[in-house]
């Protein structure tokens, strides 16, 4: 399949073409330009929902149960599952993953997992593109699930519209949320296995933490949903939270400030990797020599990235 046949299938939705793209953007992100530039502009009309949450949470278990949820809508949903564990064995998935097998043209859910480490470029840039794939594919949501809350996932999850974090009672990862930065991030709470001790206390943790954040946007009162992923308790109140999220969302202008923000981290992100290939491709000889120095203590850090910034790696014809 060449570029043009690609970009052509995933137009028309077709399982395979949407695949090939996205394993494209992850691992080949020179090749991926001519996808990313045509779909880029076809992008856009998705509601994009990350869910974060530790290992265990039971993110999984409740993607499964918000699938349903969103097919029984009629909505067209695919999955980016961002951990390599992520076992999606609910019984709703099952069905679909035969037929997405058949990728027959009333498929409506699509699920992939992309590799936490590999992709070039990082991540964030590698996840962004897929959401474009899958976007531009015409899906009309596309939930992002991401194992913890370290910077990775945090930088993962700023790319989505709606962000979801799953704690569970007696976790103790409230401290978490508030040092990952996850707060900021935030839009839905979800209590996940609220069927154990201490759902209470973390409740009341949450609405401190809440009361706590001054960046809250008068805008978005931020929700706590109670859930149990296995029996589906409160995962309608939660599809009703994110409905009602996706409205606000799309006529507010938080929107518009949030999308900027992700587009500009991942422009910079690429922009940083190009500084770093031209580094390594412009002049490797005077790279290296400058690591030497700075290695034989004959300059300092900082002066080292003087004479980096000294390196003409932009005006040479080379690529
Ligand atoms: N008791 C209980 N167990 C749950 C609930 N949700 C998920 N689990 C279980 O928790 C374990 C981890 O779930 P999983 O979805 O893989 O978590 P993930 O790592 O966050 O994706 C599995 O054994 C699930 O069956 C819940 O609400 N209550
Ligand atoms: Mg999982």
């Amino acid at each position: 399949m060449n570029n043009r046949e690609i970009i052509a299938g995933v137009l028309k939705r077709d399982f395979r073409s949407i695949a090939r793209a996205i394993t494209i953007v992850e691992s080949f992100p020179e090749s991926s330009r001519e996808i990313s530039a045509e779909l880029y502009a076809l992008s856009g009309k998705a509601q994009v929902i990350g869910v974060t949450g530790s290992p265990g949470a039971g993110k999984s278990t409740l993607v499964d149960k918000l699938i349903s949820k969103f097919r029984a809508d009629q909505k067209r949903v695919a999955v980016l599952a961002v951990d390599p564990t992520s076992p999606f064995s609910g019984g709703a998935i099952l069905g679909d993953r035969i037929r997405m097998d058949r990728s027959s043209e009333d498929d409506t859910v699509f699920i992939r997992s992309m590799a936490t480490r590999g992709a070039l470029g990082g991540l964030p840039r590698a996840a962004f593109e897929a959401v474009t794939v899958l976007d531009a594919a015409g899906f009309d949501i596309i939930i992002i699930e991401t194992v913890g809350v370290g910077q990775v996932e945090v930088d993962v999850v700023k790319i989505c519209d709606t962000c979801l974090v799953v704690l569970v009672p007696g976790m103790g990862d409230t401290v978490q949320v508030f040092k990952a930065g996850i707060l900021e991030i935030a839009d839905i709470f979800v209590i996940n296995k609220s069927e154990r001790d201490g759902v209470e206390l973390l409740h009341r943790d949450l609405n401190l933490l809440l009361s706590l954040d001054e960046r809250a946007e008068a805008a978005w009162q931020k929700a706590i949903i109670r859930t149990n992923a296995l029996n589906s308790s409160g995962v309608d109140q939660l599809v009703a939270k994110i409905y009602e999220h996706r409205t606000w969302y799309f006529s507010d202008s938080s929107r518009k400030i949030r999308r900027e923000r992700s587009i500009k981290d991942v422009i910079v992100r690429m922009y940083c990797d190009q500084l770093i290939k031209r580094l390594e491709t412009v002049n490797p000889e005077r790279f290296s020599e400058i690591i030497l120095h700075c290695q034989e203590k004959k300059i300092d850090p900082f002066l080292a990235v003087e004479e980096l910034l000294k390196l003409k790696l932009f005006n040479q014809s080379n690529p």
